[in-house]
């Protein structure tokens, strides 16, 4: 059975229980969306809309110019009656959902509710292919791709019978009910397959791929979500039949602008192009002499006639470092390739962000590109899929280190702080083309998420692009209640308790105080302290005899710190003075470097090895404690992770301890057991 997430029906229509509705669009017009929401009133509620205003309970109404957003609603209580108003259906979906959650929380709504999104862009980036795989996915096959009802790994080309062409798994009740979790969430946009668009996935752009696009982008587009796609910057050649993919082409230029003309005529509001280009072996501009904005403003073009989108990813970095050349820096590369074109990028181009200089790590600070850009849209990349953080099999709730990051000063202003969410409009060229994306956490599971308790990230990513406002706290409590309804409150303050603790958890058993990776290269789960160590990555630790950690300073360093703003950089080059959390990142220190929190790197180590497998065991005997007051498959489900995510933890513990001890010398000063 598949799971519903944290829309269970009988709890929703227990919430709602005797409410009636009336849906009035006649200001702007019956579409899709309207459409949507009567149907989503008759199959989830089980009740179809009134016709006669005065029989309801509860009021939709769109009516253009209530509001100064298109997409914010407004919910008004009087008398009775709930009115719930926006300009747009778009809106409606958003209200509709946001009132619902209130009532399943059992809030009373005592005055005037008026919701704005936070960011204009809140966005999906799935990582799926057309093989039916997901890069980075644990929770079973892509929903899109893939073979009808099937969660088995295979090729596409095992069923010739389907054609070349079949490559969607073609489960349109999986997807809509996908659409719908988003929604709810209030998710605007979402990419379908991967950014490294391989095979037949450089096929979607064209028919008759095209066409089966179609429909799932009208299941989205119902929800008001904008389907994008990811395009293969040598497309041109590799399936136009052109003998070069130079942005400058004339010929080049014209390709792209059919082939969009092609997309928008079959659907309308299609949202654009994402694009890796130079990056992990993808081609790009680069082989022409051009650089990344002449790239990106080629799509950019060829979208703008039609209202579309390009999403560039700032993921560029070199790939192939030599190890031996300390002078070498992976996380200056961002800023190195994209600093320089700052102003040159047309309105509708967006720059994709990863928050991290790096790749994702359980600790890293915030990219310097994000404050130095001062005429570029940003979107801020985050990722929900668990690729360094656990592989859903260990919990991780991972809000707390996402508020974290875009609470980080910007540097923007000279003398006060500026965060993340306050400087995206301020460096926007369009402020209508900056937010968030993050890669998707979602497969064929019957859970959807692999680890039920990481659909928390899902919700919670939807919630802090909708809300800035909302803590790390405030959403895992709103999950767990709509999620586990129906349990009782000391169960459900035992999850959101696990919840709330898994991130600094699991960053504690891993590698330490931001010096990042240390797992197995093969799969990034696991521990591997020198798999990345010798190898062509640029993610390194140095650790030696004396000391750990990568020296970024601008005096003895790689001088990535000097790529902060000064106020920022002065802080972060000083090791007395660098936040504990991301010292090693930033600095290569003895082993007796005393941390704010008074304890030796070395020590520091030691302690919150041993303290991670402790916590562990304490999820595993809570966890224990839920057997019959939650529902059995979650029971198991989170039981049986809870036994790999000690596994893991334990490993990591005794590998890291034991070769920081063998390295240093230093013995705990607990005297506790350390393999030799
Ligand atoms: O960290 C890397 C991942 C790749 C991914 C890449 C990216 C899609 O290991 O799997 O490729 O990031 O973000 O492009």
């Amino acid at each position: 059975m598949i799971d519903h997430m944290w829309l269970e029906p009988n709890v929703v229509r227990d919430a709602v229980r005797d409410e009636v509705f009336f849906l009035d669009v006649s200001a702007v017009g019956e579409d899709a969306r309207s459409l949507r929401i009567r149907a989503d009133i008759a199959e989830l509620l089980e009740r179809p809309c009134v016709t006669d205003e005065r029989d309801s309970t509860v009021r939709l109404m769109a009516r253009p110019s209530v509001l100064e957003s298109d997409e914010g609603f407004a919910i008004d209580v009087a008398d009775g009656v709930t009115e719930i108003t926006g300009n747009t259906t778009r809106a409606l979906i958003y209200g509709f959902y946001d009132w619902m959650r209130r009532r399943m929380l059992g809030g009373t709504i005592d005055e005037r509710i008026v919701s704005i999104p936070s960011q204009p862009i809140r966005m999906i980036d799935h990582w799926d292919q057309t093989d039916g795989s997901v890069e980075r996915g644990y929770a079973g096959e892509s929903i899109f791709f893939g073979r009808w009802n099937s969660n088995e790994h295979h090729e596409y080309l095992e069923f010739p019978e389907r054609g070349d062409s079949d490559v969607f798994r073609g489960d349109m009740a999986r997807i809509e009910a996908y659409a719908r979790f988003l929604a709810s969430v209030g998710i605007n946009a979402v990419s379908l397959n991967n950014v490294n668009v391989r095979g037949v996935a450089i096929r979607l752009i064209t028919h008759p791929w095209l066409d089966r696009v179609a429909q799932i982008a009208r299941i989205f587009s119902e929800y008001a979500i904008d389907t994008y796609l990811s395009v293969n910057f040598a497309a041109p050649k590799i399936i136009g039949g052109l003998d070069t993919c130079d942005p400058l082409d004339p010929a080049v230029n014209a390709w792209w602008r059919r082939t969009v003309d092609d997309i928008y005529a079959m659907i309308p509001d299609f949202g654009g192009f994402v694009v890796k280009a130079d990056s992990e072996g993808e081609p790009g501009p680069f082989s022409y002499g051009r650089d990344h904005a002449d790239g990106a403003n080629m799509f950019a073009r060829a979208l703008e006639p039609h209202g579309g989108r390009v999403i560039w990813r700032a993921f560029v970095y070199d790939c192939h470092m030599d190890w031996r050349d300390r002078t070498l820096d992976r996380a200056r590369a961002a800023y190195d390739t994209f600093r320089p074109l700052d102003g040159r990028f047309e309105a509708n181009a967006i720059l994709q962000v990863k928050f991290g200089p790096i790749d994702f790590q359980p600790s890293e600070p915030l990219s310097p590109l994000i404050g130095a850009m001062r005429h570029t849209n940003l979107i801020v990349e985050f990722q929900i899929t668990a690729e360094y953080l656990g592989h859903q099999i260990d919990v991780n709730y991972m809000l707390p280190q996402w508020l974290a990051s875009l609470d980080t000063d910007t540097g923007y202003d000279a003398d006060t702080a500026v965060t993340v969410p306050a400087y995206l409009p301020l460096a926007a060229v369009d402020r209508r083309n900056i937010g968030y994306a993050a890669v998707a956490n979602i497969g064929m599971d019957d859970n959807w998420t692999g680890h039920k308790l990481a659909q928390a990230n899902l919700y919670g990513y939807g919630r802090m692009c909708w809300d800035g406002s909302l803590t790390a706290d405030a959403i895992a409590r709103e999950w767990t209640s709509l999620t586990f309804a129906r349990t009782d409150d000391e169960a459900r303050e035992t999850i959101e308790w696990m919840l709330d603790t898994s991130n600094a958890t699991y960053e504690s058993y891993v590698a330490p105080l931001g010096v990042g990776f240390m797992v197995k290269r093969e799969n990034h789960y696991g521990v591997g302290v020198n798999d990345f160590e010798y190898d062509r990555w640029g993610t390194y630790h140095y650790s030696d005899r004396d000391g750990t950690g990568v020296d970024r300073t601008v005096a003895t360093g790689t001088g990535y710190i000097g790529q902060y703003a000064p106020r920022i950089a002065a802080a972060l080059e000083d090791a007395g003075t660098c936040p504990d959390d991301v010292l090693l990142f930033f600095h290569h220190v003895p082993y007796t470097h005393v941390l704010h929190s008074g304890k030796t790197v070395i020590q520091h180590i030691y302690d919150t090895h041993f303290a991670g497998v402790e916590a562990v065991d304490d999820y595993i005997r809570r966890w224990d404690g839920l057997r019959g007051r939650i529902d059995d498959a979650t029971f198991e489900n989170v039981a049986e992770r809870l036994q790999r995510q000690r596994r893991n933890a334990i490993e990591w513990r005794d590998q890291i301890n034991t070769y920081f001890h063998r390295m240093s010398g230093i013995p705990d000063s607990h005297g506790r057991s350390i393999h030799r």
